[in-house]
């Protein structure tokens, strides 16, 4: 079952923010975080100048290569030897970010989608250097596509699909991360790159690189 057409599971915040009511999920929805005209030149500056690379993941008992290409940015005192420096697009993304939620983030991680055959797999963002029911904000910008969440456990509560609309700031919080996975499908239809960036709160271990 997915819930997304299912208008009372959210009710509207404040100026088109959406706040979903659904058992341990605490999610902000907020098309047109970023306005047309501005997040136009974000996608064509990141899609652009971004050293994009290819990583090798784990899957069963073999590394296979991830289907996206991915950049992760932030001070490597705190989000690692790989972390590249911000840039100054960056920085304004993640000002308006933090002036949005109130919250401080101090890492991002660029995902690209480069068509329909790029995909995450369902997973939840729980790793040791984030902590705990972390703060993640993310940002979409280019191709729409759906973006599925489904509980670990209560199988009771159906799939929601939010579409990630250029633009749209999705934050993800409590224990949204602890109870329930997310992934984005591969799609058979003709599909332009996405960029998806997702701010993050990463603690100074020195080894972190936000990677599944
Ligand atoms: O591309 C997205 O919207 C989600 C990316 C994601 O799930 C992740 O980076 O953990």
């Amino acid at each position: 079952m997915i819930l997304f057409d299912q208008t009372d599971i959210f009710t509207t915040g404040t100026a088109g923010r959406k706040i979903f009511d659904l058992p341990d999920l605490e999610l902000m929805q907020y098309d047109g975080f970023i306005p047309k005209a501005h997040a136009d030149s974000y996608y064509t500056i990141l899609l652009s100048n971004t050293p994009w690379q290819e990583y090798q993941m784990p899957m069963y008992d073999k590394m296979v290569t991830a289907p996206r290409m991915i950049a992760w940015y932030g001070e490597q005192e705190e989000a690692g030897e790989t972390a590249l420096p911000w840039t100054p697009e960056l920085l304004e993304l993640r000002d308006q970010v933090q002036q949005e939620t109130g919250l401080r983030f101090n890492a991002v991680l660029l995902n690209l989608y480069r068509n329909g055959n790029d995909s995450v797999a369902w997973h939840s963002d729980r790793e040791h250097k984030i902590g705990k029911n972390p703060n993640i904000a993310s940002v979409t910008f280019g191709q729409t596509r759906p973006f599925r969440f489904r509980h670990k456990n209560n199988k009771e509560v159906g799939q929601l699909e939010i579409p990630l609309h250029h633009g749209t700031l999705l934050l993800m919080s409590g224990t949204t991360n602890t109870f329930w996975e997310h992934h984005i499908p591969k799609s058979a239809k003709n599909m332009l790159p996405r960029i998806n960036l997702t701010f993050r709160q990463v603690r100074n271990n020195g080894n972190s690189n936000g990677l599944k």
